[in-house]
């Protein structure tokens, strides 16, 4: 059994989906940001950065708890204790690690500097701006390479698609107009949106 501390966020939902799709059993403990619970000192404990999310699997390698934060880290955890995923041949395993970090680390970070932004003390609407064009342009390029591709990475569906989908929601969630408009974008999240195990995720 593994326990999920968590939010509905982009990284938060990042974990969920990810234990969600693997089919790997977990309890979700909601995690209140506006109250500060991520920074206690018990959840400090587990993550010294104060951020959501974090699981712990009881019954981690050789059998013995593990405690994991780093939604990224959280999601290849996942896909490989499944052997879900994650492409087994080099090539799509390396197609799949390229789409997984652009989904990671540009997508989700980019949408993190616009909510930042947003709310500073004294807000600059220039580099709100700013940061919302260059999120928009991430995801215009997500929706060139999805007119060629079923999935982030090619035929099937992999760790990217799960990425991306964590970022996709959050961003149409509080920004639709920075990814309106974009057709093959939207096809697919209609396509992730409908997985079971998806549905269940987002039912925060
Ligand atoms: N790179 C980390 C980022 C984690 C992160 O920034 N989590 C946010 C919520 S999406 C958080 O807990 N922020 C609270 C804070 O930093 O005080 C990951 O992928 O897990």
């Amino acid at each position: 059994m593994i326990d999920l501390y968590a939010a509905g966020t982009s990284n938060g939902m990042r974990a969920r989906i990810a234990l969600e799709e693997c089919g790997l059993a977990y309890t979700y403990h909601p995690v209140d940001l506006a109250k500060g619970e991520h920074k206690t000192p018990q959840f400090l404990a587990m993550n010294p950065n104060g951020a959501i999310p974090v699981i712990v699997d009881r019954d981690g390698p050789d059998g013995k708890p593990l405690t994991l934060y780093q939604s990224t880290a959280i999601l290849l955890y996942a896909a490989e204790k499944s052997g879900k995923f994650l492409p087994r041949d080099p090539a799509g395993r390396a197609a799949a690690l390229q789409a997984l970090m652009g989904a990671s680390t540009d997508v989700t970070p980019m949408f993190g500097a616009v909510t930042l932004a947003s709310r500073a003390k004294e807000p600059h609407p220039p580099t709100v701006q700013l940061f919302k064009e260059r999120l928009r342009a991430m995801f215009q390029v997500w929706d060139g390479l999805l007119a060629k591709t079923p999935y982030a990475a090619g035929a099937e569906i992999t760790v990217a698609d799960l990425s991306l989908y964590a970022g996709y929601w959050r961003t149409q969630g509080a920004l639709p107009d920075v990814v309106a408009g974009l057709p093959n974008l939207e096809r697919w999240a209609k396509e992730m949106a409908a997985r079971p195990a998806i549905q269940r995720a987002v039912k925060v």
